[in-house]
């Protein structure tokens, strides 16, 4: 139970929340301050009584994790981790949404200490959490003993209507149900409100009846009550079996006397003059901005006291458990510091003849054997993805060890739950479907650009050459639309040891998610001509040398294969370059590149699909601008034009 002093101090926060984040969004005249007027008595709630973290170790491995789903609520989070001491100035809040600032418009992972997840994109926030929740279980599985948890805690998330209304929370709670995640708790900011108006224009149906069905406990309150909210968490946390998802009933805007309720406080400032007649209604100084109770701030630095004192806890009996089981402690270090010095990569085999997403399988299996931390899996397409990792094990609600992940047939919501698993810490993690279908994740692709984190997504099925499924599974200006995507290496090998290859370097990244684009075809296996591990990192190698070539073909994947053919039978003195990740081709020098190029040489480009990116590096571009055909796809590349005869025929023009 609460106390009436502490309920009363939960009350001074939940209006401090509000007066910062109402002034702070008049002052960017810009911002949304409807979401942390209507629920800032849950964030007060949440800060200072029931997450366990420590403002000062934002890196505590077993902190609470938060994630504010509903990322325009940027003011709510920022407004807490001012007041729980994280470090953010009141400097930093009255420069919201300024270029620079640590308090950019919605809440951005790696940039802001306390912020768990890049947010804004609706219902991606609420995906990371179900996949934040799982790397809980996964590291709680390997590492706690009869004796002790070391690892134990909660992952809570905020979602508001709009988060409920996107298909990816869908598939993301459809998975979190099926897997029995307990520690899961999710809270609805149950507003009915949200752009255009009121939520009965488009939303009418019953959302704790869809997460029961789910297999979640649903529980309902009031979002101005916290103690009813406490026990509503406390109910939450005694279900170990169902993740929980608590609706509150709250009101858009709440405190603004005028504004309140209405759609128009959602995401746009109040006004001056409703900032005026809120303050007076919330008891807030009226000729003050950014009001801060003084208590607040003394009740925060009593709390950040308490999770101080929960951290030392913790790490005393994390140093006993350390001691006690050595071996442990050991495997623990490996899994946080995710070291790949031990990192096994299959043979090199001259005359290999492997399909690529073959020689990724192996590639995998092998890694999956060296490195016990990495863990991952497809949408249902394991098996032609080649993603199983045999005697690794499935993870399920009953294998929390399990290293196999089976996502279903949820590409967005497994690339967020990929990403909430890479964020949590402790793992690497991969993610799986075929290339056409990468539209469905791409959002997940995108914030793991953003967010600088090494996700790995693995892409089969590459091209028209998938054959008989036709255009609506030939991948045609995918990879290209990939390349668009700032910060993300896309790999393209063009043969098993290249594969292999682009594996190491999608690993060994830090800041960057990687796609490997892999072929359901065999391709024969090339030999470098280059120093591999130098050319590696600068996205090539050459497959024909020829000192002084007249012409020179780039080509990745599959048409390195083509080139090398047509090249054979070309009068002209050919060189073919393998072009696997075209980001890191063209980021060398000018000079470089011209060398490479030949000085002066014909440049040919060839690659099954859209020719557009290659115009820049090549005066001629075997592709494929159109989309495909179903048939065998020999046949199909013939139809579209994609033959060695016209690849010789470009070189000898
Ligand atoms: C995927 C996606 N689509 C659209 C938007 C634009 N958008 C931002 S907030 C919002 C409405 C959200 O309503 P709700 O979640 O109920 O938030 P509230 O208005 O209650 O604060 C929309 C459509 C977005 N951020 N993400
Ligand atoms: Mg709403």
């Amino acid at each position: 139970m609460l106390t009436p002093d502490t309920i009363e101090k939960l009350k001074k926060t939940a209006t401090s929340v509000r007066a910062l984040s109402m002034d702070a969004v008049q002052k960017a005249n810009s911002g949304h301050p409807g979401l942390p007027l209507g629920i800032a008595d849950l964030g007060a709630l949440l800060f200072s009584q029931i997450m366990r973290h420590d403002p000062q170790r934002p890196d505590w491995a077993d902190r609470d994790r938060f994630v504010l789903s509903a990322g325009h609520g940027s003011m709510f989070l920022y407004s807490l981790l001012h007041l729980s001491g994280y470090g953010l100035s009141l400097d930093e809040i009255k420069n919201f949404r300024q270029i620079g600032s640590k308090t950019p418009g919605h809440p951005e992972f790696g940039h802001t200490v306390g912020i768990e997840t890049t947010t804004g994109p609706l219902g991606a926030g609420f995906s990371n959490a179900v996949g934040m929740a799982i790397a809980e279980t996964m590291l709680a599985a390997r590492f706690n003993t009869a004796a002790d948890k070391i690892v134990d805690h909660y992952t809570y998330a905020i979602s508001g209507d709009g988060c409920l209304m996107e298909g990816v929370s869908a598939e993301a709670a459809s998975l979190a149900g099926h897997l029995k995640l307990g520690k899961l708790i999710v809270f609805y900011d149950s507003n009915s409100i949200t752009i255009e108006g009121d939520t009965s224009i488009a939303f009418t149906e019953d959302v704790a009846k869809r997460f029961q069905a789910y297999g979640w406990q649903t529980l309902a309150g009031d979002a101005y009550d916290v103690q009813q909210v406490a026990s509503l968490v406390e109910e939450a946390k005694r279900e170990t079996e169902k993740p929980t998802l608590i609706i509150l009933k709250s009101i858009i805007g709440y405190g603004a006397p005028n504004k309140a309720g209405s759609h128009s406080v959602h995401g746009s400032p109040l006004g001056a003059d409703e900032v005026a007649a809120s303050r007076a209604h919330l008891g807030i100084p009226v000729d003050k901005d950014f009001y801060v109770f003084p208590e607040v701030y003394d009740y925060m630095k009593d709390c950040a006291a308490a999770g101080r004192k929960l951290f030392d806890d913790w790490n005393t009996r994390f140093n006993a458990w350390a001691k006690a089981n050595p071996e442990l402690k050991k495997e623990w270090d490996l899994f946080m510091s995710g070291d790949l010095s031990a990192a096994v990569y299959p043979p090199v085999k001259e005359g290999d003849k492997s399909a690529t997403r073959v020689a990724s399988g192996n590639t995998i299996q092998s890694l999956s054997e060296s490195l016990p931390f990495l863990v991952g899996g497809s949408a249902d397409l394991a098996p032609s993805n080649n993603t199983a990792m045999k005697g690794a094990g499935d993870y399920s609600a009953a294998n929390r060890k399990g290293r196999v992940m089976h996502f279903g047939v949820r590409e967005h919501a497994m690339g967020g739950v990929a990403n909430g698993m890479l964020l949590h810490g402790g793992f690497r993690t991969f993610c799986a479907t075929f290339l056409v279908f990468s539209d469905y994740m791409r959002p997940t692709v995108r914030l793991a650009a953003l967010m600088n984190i090494p996700q790995i997504f693995v892409f089969t099925h590459d091209s028209i050459f998938v054959g008989e499924d036709g255009p609506t599974h030939q991948p045609i200006e995918h990879v290209e639309s990939l390349r668009l995507i700032p910060n993300l290496l896309v790999l393209r090998p063009a043969d098993a040891e290249e594969t292999s290859l682009c594996w190491k370097l999608a690993l060994e990244e830090k800041r960057r998610p990687s796609c490997m684009i892999l072929t359901r075809q065999n391709l024969p296996w090339f030999k470098k001509n280059t120093d591999k591990e130098k050319t590696l990192k600068l996205g090539y190698f050459i497959a024909k040398d020829e000192a002084n070539p007249e012409v020179t073909v780039l080509a990745s994947g599959s048409e390195v294969a083509l080139a090398l053919g047509a090249a054979a039978k070309s009068k002209k003195r050919v060189r073919v370059i393998s072009v696997f990740s075209r980001e890191l081709f063209i980021a060398q020098s000018k000079g470089d590149i011209a060398k490479l190029l030949g000085n002066g040489a014909k440049v040919v480009a060839a690659e099954a699909g859209v020719t557009t990116g290659w115009k820049g590096l090549a005066s001629e571009v075997l592709g494929i601008d159109r989309f495909g055909e179903s048939g065998p796809g020999e046949k199909v590349a013939e139809r579209l034009g994609l033959t060695e005869e016209n690849l010789l025929a470009m070189i000898e023009r």
